[in-house]
């Protein structure tokens, strides 16, 4: 069955594999399954025929026959579910590492938004320059416990899972900043994410769409 997902016509990014779908596309080419990307402009998103797949007007969607999802940790947890190779078989290990998706994207990475939102939206603001410590301070809070609990282990919970992809995922979107650089295990498991055949095809495919030329590989 054909699975199609949105992304953006041209990424604010600018290829730099920032934007959600890159973790949904990661996902895919970690399991082996093939996919296809329909483009949406900003204006695309808000209009009806793409609020009738994301209510909230933003990508990445998720299509597979009549199934439509949104929101990346669902599709995500779909993929994974579908088929093997991103959550252990035994009921635990398979539970715990959808937790570690949910502690991704529940926990580390609500204030690595604010930090990107502060930095983006706030910073012609009187009051930005002074708050941006506390925001960053709110950054590193989980960082800190998230360090300790990975330790020197590659992954966070046995193999690579959709948890370990899930939260490379969130903390790659932090490696400009240079919170990361506090951390060296932290920066070491970002890079063995972004290191994986899988992730690399991914973030091949959603560049190709600035260079124009087809991925290789
Ligand atoms: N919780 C949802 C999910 O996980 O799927 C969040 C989806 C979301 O915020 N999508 C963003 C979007 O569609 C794109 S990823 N925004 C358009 C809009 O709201 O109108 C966020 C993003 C955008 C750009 C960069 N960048 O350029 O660096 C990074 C991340």
């Amino acid at each position: 069955m054909t699975i199609i997902i949105t992304a953006f016509e041209r990424s604010p990014d600018g290829g730099k594999g920032l934007a959600r779908d890159t973790r949904v596309r990661w996902a895919l080419e970690e399991v082996g399954q093939s996919y296809e990307v329909r483009p949406v402009s900003f204006r695309a998103m808000k209009e009806p025929a793409h609020l009738a797949l994301h209510p909230f007007g933003k990508i990445p969607t998720y299509e597979e026959g009549d199934l439509a999802l949104f929101e990346t940790g669902s599709i995500v947890l779909r993929i994974a579910e579908r088929h093997a190779g991103l959550l252990p078989k035994d009921a635990n290990a398979r539970a715990r590492a959808i937790t570690w998706m949910f502690a991704a994207l529940n926990t580390v990475e609500p204030p690595i938004l604010e930090l990107a939102n502060a930095k983006l939206l706030e910073s012609d603001k009187p009051w930005s320059k002074a708050r941006l410590p506390l925001v960053e301070d709110r950054v590193r809070a989980p960082l800190d416990q998230l360090s300790r609990r990975l330790g020197d282990a590659d992954w966070l919970d046995g193999a690579f899972s959709a948890g370990d992809l899930m939260m490379v995922a969130v903390l790659l979107r932090l490696k400009a900043s240079g919170l990361l650089d506090n951390y060296p295990n932290l920066s070491a498991y970002v890079a063995r994410g972004e290191a994986r055949p899988a992730y690399q095809r991914a973030f091949a495919a959603q560049l190709a769409v600035f260079t124009g030329k087809p991925p290789t590989g």
